[in-house]
């Protein structure tokens, strides 16, 4: 009895981290609108998942891209931008794509290993006009 007990605060502890940490992994947003000059940016990944969900950048920048595998077997892919995809990588692996972003809107950043954007590695690209 007295260990259910004692036990109750250490729950309430373990589900609040654990409801934290995918809000916190879905809300990294790399703002890059405001700095001058080639825009760089590494992204990683964990599991089935970019760490960075979403990258924002101005029409007309020079965008530099590295990805780093933090696990498996993955690329870094926009179809949209020619040059913005990376070698398929193996764990430990990073690769860095260098584009420019010559249109405006959002796009979608993914793995294209069958069924791993579906699964949830993907991410957006937003170039501001
Ligand atoms: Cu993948």
């Amino acid at each position: 009895m007295m260990k259910s007990i004692r036990l109750v605060p250490v729950l309430v502890v373990v589900l609040m981290v654990l409801a934290a940490v995918p809000a916190f992994s879905q809300s990294n947003v790399v703002d890059l609108t405001g700095e001058s000059g080639v825009k760089e940016v590494e992204v990683r990944s964990r599991g089935l998942a970019f760490e960075v969900s979403e990258i924002r950048v101005n029409r007309g920048d020079t965008v530099r891209v590295t990805y780093v595998n933090g696990g498996g077997r993955h690329d870094w892919v926009i179809d949209e931008f020619e040059g913005a995809r990376t070698a398929m990588i193996s764990a430990g692996q990073s690769e860095t794509v260098e584009f420019v972003a010559d249109r405006a809107g959002t796009f979608e950043f993914y793995c294209s290993v069958p069924g791993h954007r579906s699964a949830g590695m993907y991410g957006s690209f937003v170039v501001v006009d």
